[in-house]
């Protein structure tokens, strides 16, 4: 059975390839790509772009090495009957979820802006999340997935740090999971949030889970 040792913050630890999961959350093209809603909204989606190039190789990595790959991607039903009202009107925009945006109708399934970035894009055996909510959890069959799978360990990468990584980080640390967020392979618009939500996750002893990044899980897999 192979170990990986895990050079991380706060400390270090070991976990099997067989119950280790790559989480990549929400790299949309709405969210990443120039010229998406993100941007559209006044964002700067080079602080996202930057953690395609690491991502990619923790992905082709996970995947050399047998590791369970599970993307998600945030949106709606095209009716949008699973959008909650108070998240349609949030933010007073003049163009929001399900409005024709720069890629097609924002955050509904099957639009263009929806999709995941081509960069990382997944493979026919990789389970896709399709969540309503920021969490990866809400309202999903990932729980069930990841049971199915007897995984235990996260490894997260995706968009954005303080927004949908958090949320999911907690919900898997309340449901029994380590999460080990890889540094460089997380991304916020701003870059001020993205030092305090990586503070959060291992401050106080890991409160909830590890911070590491690419090159050690690299390094964690070519050496286990
Ligand atoms: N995926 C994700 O984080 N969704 C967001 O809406 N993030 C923002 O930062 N807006």
């Amino acid at each position: 059975m192979a170990i990986m040792h895990f050079e991380a913050e706060p400390y270090p630890l070991a976990f099997e390839h067989a119950s280790t999961a790559l989480l990549m959350i929400d790299m949309q093209r709405d969210f990443v790509e120039p010229g998406g809603f993100g941007e559209m909204l006044g964002n700067d989606v080079s602080l996202l772009r930057s953690t395609i190039e690491p991502c990619q190789r923790v992905l082709e990595a996970a995947r050399q090495a047998g590791i369970t790959v599970i993307h998600t991607r945030e949106g709606h039903r095209s009716d949008l009957t699973d959008a909650p009202p108070s998240k349609l009107r949030r933010g007073r925009l003049e163009i929001g979820i399900g409005d024709k945006g720069p890629m097609g109708r924002v955050l509904v399934r099957g639009e263009h802006g929806h999709d995941i970035i081509p960069e990382l894009y997944p493979l026919p055996s990789e389970p896709v999340i399709d969540k309503p909510g920021k969490g990866a959890f809400h309202e999903t069959d990932l729980n069930l997935i990841l049971r199915n799978r007897g995984i235990k360990t996260l490894i997260v990468c995706g968009v954005t740090t303080e927004v949908c990584v958090h949320t999911t980080v907690r919900e898997a640390n309340d449901r029994g999971y380590d999460c080990l967020v890889l540094e460089d392979c997380v991304g916020s618009y701003f870059p001020e949030f993205q030092v305090a939500a990586l503070a959060m996750i291992k401050a106080q002893g890991g409160i909830f889970g590890w911070v590491s990044d690419s090159a050690r899980f690299l390094a964690a897999l070519s050496e286990s």
